[in-house]
């Protein structure tokens, strides 16, 4: 199991997290600030929503089956970030 974590602190750092085709992914989101409107996390591509309670991991299995590039962003669909499986 990959486990890849997203610091969640005003914007996404790092932006674009990158899978392996194939390989079991998790997703992992941990909200480290109140700053910007970060509190919830949603994809429609990958599936997923959820609030981000502060200074808790949050994580979401990802479905590495297929390449791609799937989006992720705040509850209002203004900060965005990339999940990339190659
Ligand atoms: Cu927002």
């Amino acid at each position: 199991m990959v486990k890849q974590t997203v610091i969640v602190d005003g914007g996404y750092q790092p932006q674009t997290v990158t899978f392996k085709q194939g390989e079991p992914a998790e997703l992992v989101f941990k909200r480290v600030s109140d700053r910007g409107c970060l509190d919830v996390v949603q994809s429609g591509d990958l599936n997923f929503k959820a609030a981000l309670p502060l200074n808790q991991e949050v994580s979401f299995p990802i479905d590495t089956s297929a390449a791609g590039e799937y989006g992720f962003a705040c509850g209002m669909d203004m900060v965005k970030g990339t999940v990339i499986v190659k």
